[in-house]
């Protein structure tokens, strides 16, 4: 085996206690063999994008590193929503957990269940500011430097919530 991809992975909920929720995903991705070298950035809470009548939401970004090819580690990110329950009421609605794969090392992927870099993320300020957080230096395939979509992406309400 070469050298493992690194891996980043959005995760957010605004459902049955959003913190425990996020809580629970990584504790579950920490407990994933193929995965490695887990972390995860602060928690932050911010306004729903989208419709505004539901609760605001918790949102992450975890890194870690993987021999996986993106599929199997999608399956593991959808079987972790799955055992939370994941509950969808509605394109754009609330949820009570969603885990994105954001980035596949500096691949790009187009399949008919995935697209990498993750769709929506130049505009996304609640995965752009904790992405800087884990890594400030990175460069996003076919959109450039972290830190130039942050500085195109006002952070308004998003807020670092401090974590016990
Ligand atoms: N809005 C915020 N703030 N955080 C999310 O994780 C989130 N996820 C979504 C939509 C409905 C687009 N809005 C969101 O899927």
């Amino acid at each position: 085996m070469s050298k493992p991809v690194q891996v980043f992975v959005g995760l957010g909920s605004n459902l049955n206690q959003p913190v425990e929720q996020l809580k629970r995903a990584v504790a579950a991705l920490l407990d994933v063999v193929d995965l490695n070298g887990v972390r995860c950035s602060s928690f932050y809470s911010g306004k729903p994008m989208g419709p505004q009548d539901q609760p605001d939401y918790v949102n992450a970004v975890v890194q870690l590193e993987t021999y996986l090819k993106p599929r199997p580690l999608l399956q593991i990110l959808q079987r972790i929503e799955e055992q939370q329950g994941r509950i969808r009421e509605r394109r754009w609605g609330e949820r009570t957990i969603d885990l994105d794969l954001l980035l596949y090392g500096d691949q790009c992927i187009d399949l008919p269940e995935l697209t990498v870099p993750h769709i929506g993320l130049a505009e996304r300020n609640f995965v752009l500011y904790p992405l800087q957080e884990m890594a400030p230096d990175l460069y996003i395939p076919q959109l450039g430097a972290l830190a130039q979509l942050i500085s195109a992406c006002p952070r308004t309400d998003l807020q670092k919530i401090k974590q016990t």
